[in-house]
């Protein structure tokens, strides 16, 4: 019997931790080389390590850095800094994979070669040279001995290895720098994107920056990817959003179709969306509009201009990057989730940040939105599934979801909600979805919610994760929040619980709400209504541990809604050394 019902009359007693303050949700210590114990003997080493989510062995990681598929191995670079858990001067490390999910390690594959990047590699782009030649070319920024941002070349030494164990800088680098003419700010240039190819037989690619507040992604162009002009404009830029890092600019097909285009595709059977990484609040945002080809200029569909709205994530979620995977054909994303623990805590550890399980992205049939999904391939982890049958989960009632490794799952639920007698009205001042759910956390009764899983809940419930919708009724249409609430996440007073949410744009009526949550010791990724809404949380429970963590399905509302499926599995570790 892997099943049991508990009722708990005086349910929010155990979840009955108030509001609180939000608090600032990503803290990078700017000190170099930082000294850490990044030793798998170390006690610390292993209790929140994660056991499918890909990270080096040790020390400090942050950004994807040019992914890519070549002769059918992926390859995924990311900011690393070998010498401690905080940033430092950032190398280029690098894995290899035939499936995204299981990883090799290679050689770091750049590091201080030239003057050009004698202060460290920061992030870029890779670019397959199609149609000129099957190439891939690394454009990435440099930092200079005056610490000036630069963008450099690099590219394979032998194209006949898949693995691609060597790279070599070109010696004609810097290819794009700040001069008096072109008044580029230089310590705000950064992260060159996945160049596109055009017509007229020039790449483009853009570069993040800012002058003043004004948010930039500056435009280049090249014939031969060394000699690149910059443009009299850049592809799109906003004002008071500050610093645009890691720009991502990428065609999405308008069908609806899970496929993927080739950066280079272009047309009405396409939308445009442009995604930056806002150095201000570390949030990744996009847009979505049409790239005139003509103009050579990106505008973004009405109701859109604003950078602020749309989020692949509204948790923990940065600097990421998307490529186009030619062999299955999908556009894949990838992104860092920083910690939440203290900079102490990170040091015990001897290692710090993890990358998110690769999602597949697509447009909304909508074409309002995008739709995120973890790649088929993490299902290869899967094992020992358990079910609950379709059954009613009252108003106040705890049902445990027994048989799986609780710290280590993939999740799925589906609710059913059959009353909205009780429903209570949207304020529409309630415009922060993520203000929202820290007011009307977990423990906060509703009409219609809080309803959704309990993850890496402890045994008397002392820590728990809980990811829960609200239903509200705004004149005749039903308002979905989703929440991750952190604030019981951990008995460890230093990490960081903010709470997260999101307004979630489904139809309950039409379509029930959907929730899947992929657990992974100290991540917790959860999709809600089949991908259209995502929320990542870092958390690191002192009692929900290994087998000591366990996981419920729950209802604070007063309302009784119908769980309609539920599956859960256990996840193997993946090989990720
Ligand atoms: N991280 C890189 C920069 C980028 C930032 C440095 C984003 O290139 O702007 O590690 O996290």
């Amino acid at each position: 019997m892997y099943k049991r019902v508990i009722t708990l009359l005086f349910f929010f007693i155990f979840l009955s931790y108030g509001v609180f303050e939000l608090q600032a949700s990503h803290i990078i210590y700017n000190i170099q080389g930082t000294p850490s114990p990044a030793s798998p003997s170390n006690p610390y080493y292993q209790t929140y390590r994660t056991s499918y989510h890909f990270q080096p062995v040790g020390n400090f990681m942050n950004d994807p850095s040019g992914p890519m598929i070549y002769k059918g191995i992926y390859h995924l670079f990311y900011q690393y800094n070998p010498n401690g858990v905080t940033f430092g001067i950032p190398v280029w490390g690098h894995s290899t994979s035939t499936d995204l999910i299981n990883w090799t390690p290679q050689p770091i594959a750049i590091q201080p070669q030239m003057i050009s990047n004698a202060n460290g590699s920061f992030t870029g782009s890779t670019t397959i040279l199609l149609p000129q030649s099957y190439t891939p070319a690394i454009l990435f920024t440099g930092i200079t001995p005056q610490n000036e941002q630069v963008q450099d070349l690099a590219f394979p030494k032998n194209l006949l290895d898949p693995y691609l164990k060597d790279f070599v800088l070109v010696p004609q680098n810097p290819l794009m720098y700040s001069t008096p003419q072109n008044q580029i700010n230089a310590t705000s240039f950064r992260d060159p994107s996945t160049a596109w190819f055009m017509p007229d037989g020039k790449w483009r690619v853009i570069v993040g920056s800012k002058r003043d507040r004004l948010g930039l992604a500056l435009l280049f162009r090249s014939k031969d990817f060394i000699n690149w002009e910059f443009a009299d404009h850049p592809l799109y830029s906003y004002p008071n959003t500050g610093m645009w890092e890691c720009p991502d600019f990428f065609p999405v097909y308008v069908n609806g179709s899970p496929m993927g285009a080739d950066t280079s595709t272009f047309g009405p059977i396409v939308k445009h969306v442009l995604k930056v990484s806002l150095d201000d609040n570390k949030r990744d945002i996009y847009t979505i509009g049409t790239y005139d080809v003509i103009s050579d200029a990106y505008t973004p569909d009405s109701g859109f201009e604003n950078v602020s709205s749309l989020r692949y994530d509204y948790g923990k979620y940065y600097a990421s990057k998307t490529f186009f995977d030619d062999r299955t054909k999908r556009r894949i994303l990838l992104a860092w989730i920083n910690e939440s623990s203290s900079l102490d805590d990170d040091m015990k550890k001897g290692w710090a940040g993890i990358h998110a399980v690769p999602r597949t992205v697509w447009l909304d049939i909508s074409g309002k939105q995008l739709i995120q999904w973890p790649i088929m391939e993490i299902e290869s982890l899967r094992q020992n599934s358990v079910m609950l049958p379709t059954q009613t989960l009252k108003g106040g009632s705890l049902i445990e979801i027994y048989g799986v490794t609780a710290a280590q799952a993939d999740v799925q639920i589906s609710f059913r909600i059959d009353n909205y007698n009780s429903i209570e009205n949207f304020d529409r001042s309630w415009s922060d979805p993520q203000l929202l759910c820290s007011r009307k956390g977990a423990s906060v009764n509703g009409g219609i919610g809080p309803f959704g899983l309990l993850t890496l809940a402890s045994m008397g419930l002392d820590e728990y994760t809980a990811v829960f919708f609200r239903v509200f009724k705004d004149s005749n249409n039903l308002v979905v929040l989703m929440c991750s609430d952190q604030t019981r996440s951990s008995l460890n007073p230093t990490t960081d619980k903010t709470t997260y949410g999101t307004f979630v744009n489904v139809d309950p009526i039409r379509d029930g709400l959907f929730l899947r949550i992929l657990i992974d010791h100290s991540v917790i990724e959860s999709f809600g209504a089949k991908g259209k809404s995502v929320i990542t949380a870092r958390v690191y429970p002192t009692l929900a541990l290994d087998d000591k963590a366990h996981l419920y399905a729950f209802n604070n509302g007063t309302t009784s809604v119908v769980i309609t499926s539920s599956i859960a599995w256990s996840m193997k570790k993946a090989n990720i050394a």
